[in-house]
């Protein structure tokens, strides 16, 4: 996709569909929250949440530290040592909270952006990173860590979490799957067909949509007329709308929805309604398409700091528990830079050897025929 005028950025919602309606900016009833802004908690009937301090300062742990690496990664492209990187700023809380709702043997199918997630499975960031740099193909065990790798095909995974979720259910497990996508995947026709599949074959499958108001270039009112998550009712299933940079909201409406897909009820779509604070990716510039405005307003919105509110304000941590998790973050940063800066070139010939499951003789041709070119340079091997 590629950037469009402002004009047609600026699109407006159909005549009769208000813009607020398209957008959900003004609909604060629709939204699902249990920490506002300011860091107050506040209940929701049916996302009733009992969580400890110690959980509180976990989940805390775990957006500084994503944040941090997802810095460190940014800074690391800039500086040439990475091909590409796809920021998550901004959507620390929604990752962290659903990622961190997930039971131990519960599947995640991510896009490219999921490295909250991943934190949560255990994904090592190095991992993550090598991708990134050119020097793997992922470089976890998906099978190990229940997170499959990551998906640069928009909305293709919806589908394969979906067959995942229908092989749980004819092994008769009580495990559930999240499909992480966003909100231009959901005009793709992969997500329409994995929801038509989940809702007719009650596939303990959540679909997890970060609406982060862009998708690179189009804003969300180019993908729907009506709030996104409004679209599960015409496939049969219940839509919820979290905001998505409230980490205890994530956290207790994706846990009540994966336990209610395990329990046989069937998919639940949640639209996490949350704000890309960065650019799509590194190639990407953002003040082409969009207004400076908007990005500040939702700086006001920010998913760590309403949370460190909370924790000052209710004295659930004190200055010794920051600190440390400041340290935590530099020894983090740190280990990320060096592991990035001297991981090893793979071997090019690698790239024969994933081609067929089995041998092949033409692939072996080419790859002789390759070793042969680069053995024709001085120095070559
Ligand atoms: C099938 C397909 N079409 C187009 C692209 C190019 N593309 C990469 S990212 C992207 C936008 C995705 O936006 P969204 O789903 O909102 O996710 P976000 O990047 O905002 O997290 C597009 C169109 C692609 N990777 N795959």
């Amino acid at each position: 996709m590629t950037v469009k005028s402002t004009a047609r950025a600026r699109k407006k919602a159909a005549p009769g569909v208000p813009d607020s309606l398209a957008t959900g900016k003004d609909a604060p009833a629709e939204l699902v929250q249990l920490l506002t802004p300011e860091g107050e908690r506040v209940e929701h009937p049916d996302y009733p949440l009992t969580i400890t301090p110690e959980e509180l300062r976990s989940l805390y742990r775990d957006l500084v530290l994503v944040r941090r690496f997802d810095a460190e990664a940014t800074a690391l492209q800039r500086q040439g040592e990475l091909g590409l990187w796809a920021s998550l700023l901004g959507q620390e809380a929604a990752q962290v909270g659903s990622g961190r709702a997930m039971r131990e043997n519960d599947y995640a199918f991510p896009t490219y952006r999921e490295h909250g997630v991943a934190w949560c499975r255990g994904v090592d960031p190095l991992n993550l990173l090598g991708m990134f740099r050119g020097v793997n193909h992922g470089g976890w065990d998906p099978n190990e860590k229940n997170f499959h790798l990551y998906t640069i095909v928009i909305g293709s995974q919806t589908l394969h979490a979906t067959g995942y979720a229908m092989g749980i259910t004819k092994d008769g497990a009580d495990d559930a799957v999240i499909a992480y996508f966003g909100d231009g995947a959901s005009s793709q026709g992969d997500v329409n067909e994995a929801f038509t599949f989940a809702s007719v074959y009650n596939a303990p499958v959540v679909f997890f949509c970060q609406n982060n108001q862009w998708a690179i270039s189009e804003p969300t009112t180019t993908q729907t007329r009506i709030p996104l998550y409004r679209r599960a009712s015409g496939f049969g299933f219940p839509g919820v709308r979290v905001d998505g940079n409230d980490v205890l909201a994530c956290l207790a409406v994706t846990r009540w929805a994966l336990d209610r897909a395990r329990s046989g009820s069937g998919p639940v779509l949640i639209e996490a309604f949350t704000y890309r604070m960065g650019a799509h990716t590194t190639s990407d510039d953002p003040t082409r398409y969009r207004a400076n405005e908007e990005t500040e307003a939702w700086k006001a919105k920010d998913p760590i700091s309403r949370l460190k509110a909370l924790l000052e304000r209710e004295e659930l941590a004190d200055a010794d528990f920051f600190a440390a998790v400041e340290a935590e973050s530099e020894t983090l940063g740190l280990r990320v830079r060096e592991g990035v800066r001297s991981m090893p070139d793979p071997d090019a010939t690698l790239i024969f050897d994933h081609v067929y499951a089995e041998p092949h003789a033409l692939v072996a041709e080419e790859r002789a025929e390759y070793v042969a070119y680069a053995e024709s340079f001085e120095g070559g091997e």
